[in-house]
């Protein structure tokens, strides 16, 4: 021993830190970091961090805060905030709360990552360098290999807050330390994981007031691994895309990107192909965004997704097929009716204005111009027995039927993409007997939490979701203490936490919870408007807490009679106009269209459309509604990330505006107290500040105590701690447990850390003069 100890031994600074271990804040982070991604998506707006590129070396003294709030003298809003401040205009966007990762997003690139950086981590303890993703992702790395176990990364936040910037570091870092052997299958997942994120990001993100780059998707990706500890494969969930967006979009927003990406990227041979102009204003579904039609980086992107298609492994064919697709999507927008005045033939009067585009449509999805036709004009009906009659629609309903039809096909499509790219991941040519049971590192990045000056149906899921994921931290947070406790034999103190478990029933308990009561609404063969499903709303809920509506509270004039209920979340109120929930839960689509697109000619398509297959009259059964569907797909996901051992990273939004390096005290404050991190640092504390196994303590301390320097002679690891904690007085402030050492205070660390800064030279040089041989 001894040896491992002069280089920090030449920084006597005090440093203090929970676990006490060989923390060394800044280390050289970025010192010898430089910045590998160029092309990264942080805004080059004036800097106010203070933080020089490239200059960390220094990052240890006081004026840096406190690298684990954990740490803090008083665990109060207003010394949380102090710390997260000074932190945050020092660049460092990172601290920790045990082993709880919070980072505030600084809206600019910060020489924090890249391959030089991910070697600092590599294999380190969490508390060996300054807090960092990385650290966290090699815990989870480490305990899914050492130990065998399944573990999951969960990345919260609110909208724009920083989570997918947070899990494609996370997905870098496992790709840069894991396949030193350069097997190939080995490096083809790797490759696939990587390039998928960038296809994902094309078809399921789009430009929201809140973010540029908003996750219009929740995606959950598991990570497969060898014994060997090498990724062989992966498996994406993606929950709920906000199809509604291909229609429509508030001002200021964009549809997806993927559509202006194709029309600002595609070479002029292509654009023709597809009958497409090349500005977005040409187009109904891509023309609402005001003046952001278009940007820059489409072009780029254009070319980086077609690319990553390919990496991936999409057939040119396939590549092909999915820009017919998004063609036909952006025609079939265009597409408008009117109702000519002469006695029409069969369709009742209706026409399509443009027969063109109906010629477009027709082409690009390989299927009979007739039937396209028809499709739009009328339905099929099962009247009396079996026979099938055909409808003539209104004009309203042709229109809901085409804009039905143009979010379905988006929506297939994207879930097309995402189980190809599953297929290509899938773990090839394995034998479970031979290679034993995969582990699974699960990665978690979903949409926020997120208020809009209108919310609708999709953001009432969205912050349902956000509801389930903050209940299932409180459940871990508070679980992991208390087995931690239990396993080691120590009393354990509970916490107050506020528990939002009223709200997650108030949307999900049935029969009165208000997913069961939309889904009453919908199931009533149309008889039932947005509105009456207000009214029952509001009967049930007269006297829920978190409940209200207008007509409940007949003086708030933020919400409209008939139109709006409020929930008090727990990031917030939201409220939710009603107008269109029962159309979106329902999810309806005639079934002449999956009849039509399931007999394209066009292979891609076809395999989209299964159950176009079916005949009218076999298609009785009701099919599941979409919050039906999208609430058992979140019971599904909180079992899953239940099962594995957990690793928390909550995201902040510093300002509103998406400025660089401001942040704004009122909304961090606001996110610090819904995220409930007072209440995790309490519960970190209360709780013992940190804990340790006894051989870890004495090989970073024995230096500070005579019978445990060099090596102690007392039998065993825990009696050597012992002797130490009582020499410096400190044995009233910890707890024995059965393999480790559970500290209560922080100041405990602060007085052993300092005690062996001060150790540190004189022991340095005792050694160099031993080596030089004048001792
Ligand atoms: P989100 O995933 O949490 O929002 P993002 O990860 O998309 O948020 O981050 C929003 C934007 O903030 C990014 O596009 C970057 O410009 C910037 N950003 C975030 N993290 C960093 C970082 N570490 N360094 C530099 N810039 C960053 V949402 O998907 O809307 O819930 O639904
Ligand atoms: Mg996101």
């Amino acid at each position: 021993m001894g040896r491992a100890a002069p280089p920090e031994g030449q920084n006597p600074l005090p440093v203090s830190h929970p676990a006490g271990e060989a923390q060394s804040e800044g280390g050289g982070l970025a010192g010898r970091a430089r910045p590998s991604c160029q092309t990264g998506p942080g805004r080059s707006e004036p800097s106010g961090l203070g933080a020089p590129a490239g200059r960390m070396e220094d990052d240890k003294g006081p004026q840096y805060g406190k690298p684990d709030f954990v740490l803090l003298d008083q665990v109060t809003m207003e010394d949380f905030m102090e710390n997260l401040k000074l932190r945050f205009e020092k660049g460092r966007i990172y601290t920790y709360i045990g082993e709880v990762l919070v980072s505030v997003n600084p809206y600019q690139e910060l020489p924090l990552y890249g391959p030089e950086v991910i070697t600092q981590y590599q294999g380190r303890e969490l508390y060996e360098r300054p807090p960092h993703l990385y650290a966290v992702a090699n815990a989870a790395y480490k305990a899914m290999k050492r130990r065998s176990r399944d573990t999951c990364i969960v990345i919260s936040g609110e909208s724009g807050a920083g989570k997918t910037e947070a899990s494609k570091h996370i997905m870098q870092y496992i790709a840069a330390v894991t396949n030193p052997s350069q097997r190939a299958e080995v490096e083809r997942v790797k490759d696939v994981l990587l390039n998928s994120t960038c296809v994902l990001e094309a078809f399921g993100n789009a430009r929201t007031n809140r973010n540029h780059n908003s996750s219009r998707f929740g995606k959950y990706m598991d990570i497969n691994f060898d014994f060997k500890g090498d990724p062989i494969g992966g498996h994406i969930h993606s929950y709920l895309l906000e199809k509604s967006r291909v229609l429509k979009q508030h001002v200021g927003e964009r549809n997806f990107h993927s559509f202006y990406q194709m029309l600002r990227g595609s070479e002029e041979e292509l654009l023709q192909k597809l009958h497409l102009q090349r500005n977005p204003a040409v187009y109904t579904f891509t023309r609402q965004g005001a003046g952001l039609n278009a940007l820059d980086s489409d072009e780029r992107s254009h070319q980086a997704v077609t690319q990553a298609m390919r990496v991936i492994g999409f057939s040119p064919e396939e590549v092909a097929s999915v820009y017919r697709i998004l063609a036909a999507i952006l025609h079939l927008g265009n597409i408008e009716f009117v109702e000519t005045k002469e006695e029409g033939p069969e369709k009742g009067g209706l026409v399509v204005a443009e027969e063109v585009l109906v010629d477009h449509v027709a082409e690009l999805t390989a299927t009979p111009r007739d039937l396209v036709l028809r499709s739009l004009l009328a339905r099929t009906v099962a009247s009396g027995g079996r026979e099938l009659i055909e409808k003539a629609h209104s004009t309203a309903e042709a229109c809901y039927a085409r804009d039905a039809c143009a979010k379905a096909v988006y929506q297939r499509l994207f879930e097309w993409i995402v189980n190809k790219i599953n297929s290509i991941m899938e773990a090839r040519g394995r034998d479970p007997r031979l290679h034993g049971k995969d582990t699974v590192i699960g990665v978690l990045d979903i949409y926020g939490f997120e208020v809009f000056p209108v919310n609708s149906f999709e953001q009432f899921c969205i912050n349902y979701c956000n509801e389930k994921l903050q209940q299932l931290f409180i459940q871990l947070i508070l679980k992991q203490e208390q087995e931690e406790y239990q396993r080691e034999g120590i009393a354990w103190q509970s916490i107050d936490y506020f528990n939002n478990a009223a709200i997650v029933e108030l949307v999900e308990r049935p029969p009165r919870g208000i997913l069961a009561v939309l889904d009453e609404a919908c199931s009533s063969a149309g008889t039932i408007t947005d509105r009456i499903f207000l009214q029952t709303l509001d009967t049930h809920h007269r006297h829920h807490p978190h409940y209200s509506s207008r007509q409940l509270c007949p003086t708030d004039k933020s919400m409209e009679f008939g139109r709006d209920f409020r929930i008090k979340h727990y990031a917030g109120n939201v409220t939710y106009s009603v107008e269109g929930f029962i159309d979106k839960n329902r999810d309806f689509l005639f079934q002449d269209f999956k009849r039509l697109l399931y007999n394209s000619v066009d292979p891609t398509l076809r395999a989209m459309w299964p159950d176009g297959q079916q005949d009218i009259t076999e298609v009785t059964k009701r099919p599941l509604t979409a919050g039906t569907l999208f609430k058992s797909s979140m019971v599904a996901l909180v079992e899953n990330l239940a099962s594995k051992e957990p690793y928390y990273v909550r995201c902040i939004k510093p300002n509103e505006e998406k400025v660089a390096g401001r942040l704004d005290e009122g909304h961090c404050r606001h996110q610090v107290a819904y995220l409930g991190l007072l209440e995790n640092v309490r519960v970190r504390r209360a709780g013992f500040a940190s804990r340790q196994p006894y051989s870890r303590f004495l090989l970073r301390y024995k230096m500070t105590c005579e019978y445990t320097w060099p090596n102690h002679l007392l039998g065993s690891d825990r009696a050597a701690v012992s002797a130490l904690l009582e020499q410096h007085g400190l044995q009233g402030d910890v707890a024995f447990g059965h393999s480790k050492l559970f500290i209560r205070s922080p100041q405990t660390l602060v007085t052993l850390e300092q005690s062996r800064a001060h150790l540190i030279p004189i022991i340095v040089l005792l050694l160099q003069k031993a080596w030089r041989g004048t001792l």
